[in-house]
């Protein structure tokens, strides 16, 4: 069955929000949606309808916590509200594909997390869903939400205006310690028919995104290597297998005719949420760390080193309607701002960025590493075009 939007505008105003899962990205997703008129000049104000989870105990505590009007353990049900015009898909990647799927088809605007989908056949499906949504005026994101890092949509604005010159080298790395000790137990994220991957679709996706967002370019080729370095570990019914990958590495070339390496983990000792990105132009460079997100290490005009600039200025990306400058923003930020977007581009009647082709594209770069991984590193392609779909 297919329907069309519901329409706010018959209502209040403001659109209803549903989310589905209220664990990290359900929380941090619910602070956006409780923050975002407050932060985003003109944005419309959102009604926080519904918070699902399975545990009806477990949710209704976190819907009151969140600030939600209710909370639900059926989303099917949800998918048949009028009074719900977003469902925003904060559950593990395995239900990705499942309810955005069903809530584009029932007429509600989605934002899925990442990454898209766990599988190729999954992403394709769930692309193809979102270009038939669209033509009924039925929009979806995908939330990559480094995006909305100020100092990251600053960085993109430097290369777009050609400040760097010709972009040659990238490197791009997501440290994090999560898993480094091996005592640490099984999670779903841990087990490959729940995640689709490990570090790999966890962290990869945000690597591969970003160099996608900042180069305007794609990857079209790579050498990888996958490794695992707990194989089991402790689960509630004894020792498992681990099934995804702890962390990979890659070689990657872009059609602009950049290098990229990337590297991904969750073993590295030390490191909490290091998400770092280098970018070396002809005639500049860039340097990231989301540890220190609100700064942005530049090498331009001429320049012969980095200088380290706070990008919390009032002509920056995103910081209309934050703080004055000098007032840093928080990791929490980027999620407001995604939040911001989407409903500027479903007031618009724009479709909001990343789509799910973005998504897509993401994932045929993971499924490329892991066809090199699995023939010992050699190059894989990477394939393109979504019109068959
Ligand atoms: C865990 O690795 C995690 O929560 C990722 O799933 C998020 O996408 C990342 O932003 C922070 O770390």
């Amino acid at each position: 069955m297919t329907s069309s939007p519901s329409d706010p505008s018959a209502r209040s105003g403001s659109p209803g929000v549903a989310v589905i899962g209220y664990a990290f990205m359900g929380k941090a997703h619910s602070h956006a949606w409780r923050n975002v008129a407050a932060l985003r000049p003109g944005a419309p104000g959102v009604r926080q309808q519904v918070l699902v989870g399975r545990d009806a105990d477990a949710v209704a505590a976190a819907a009151d916590q969140y600030g939600w009007a209710e909370s639900a353990t059926d989303w099917h049900a949800v998918l048949e509200r009028d009074d719900i015009d977003i469902v925003d898909v904060c559950v593990p990647g395995h239900l990705h594909a499942e309810v955005a799927i069903a809530a584009l088809e029932a007429g509600k605007h989605v934002i899925a997390e990442k990454p898209l989908a766990n599988t190729m056949a999954e992403a394709e499906k769930m692309v193809a869903t979102a270009r038939a949504a669209r033509e009924r005026g039925v929009h979806s994101m995908v939330g990559f939400n480094y995006r909305r890092v100020p100092a990251l949509a600053l960085a993109r604005q430097h290369i777009a205006a050609g400040r760097l010159g010709q972009v040659r080298q990238v490197r791009v790395s997501y440290l994090q310690d999560w898993l480094a000790d091996e005592a640490a137990p099984m999670t779903w994220r841990l087990r490959r028919e729940l995640a689709g991957s490990g570090a790999l679709g966890d962290l990869a996706s945000h690597a591969v995104d970003q160099v996608r967002f900042l180069l305007g370019q794609e990857v079209s080729e790579v050498n990888a290597l996958t490794h695992t370095f707990v194989p089991r570990r402790a689960g509630a019914d004894g020792p498992e297998d681990v099934t995804v990958d702890d962390a990979a590495w890659s070689m990657m070339r872009t059609d602009g005719g950049a290098v990229v390496s990337l590297e991904v983990t969750r073993m590295a000792t030390a490191r909490k949420n290091a998400l770092g990105i280098e970018i070396y132009g002809s005639t500049g460079a860039l340097r990231f760390d989301l540890e220190s997100l609100n700064h942005l290490d530049v090498c331009l005009d001429g320049a012969d080193s980095f200088s380290r600039v706070l990008a919390t200025e009032p002509h920056d990306p995103y910081i209309d309607g934050w703080w004055p400058p000098g007032h840093v923003l928080g990791w929490d930020a980027t999620f407001t701002n995604q939040a911001a977007d989407f409903l500027a581009a479903l007031a618009a009647g724009q479709e909001p960025t990343p789509s799910f082709e973005d998504g897509l594209a993401v994932q045929r770069v993971l499924a490329a590493i892991e066809v090199s991984a699995a023939r010992g590193g050699s190059c894989a392609r990477v394939e393109s075009g979504v019109e068959h779909l």
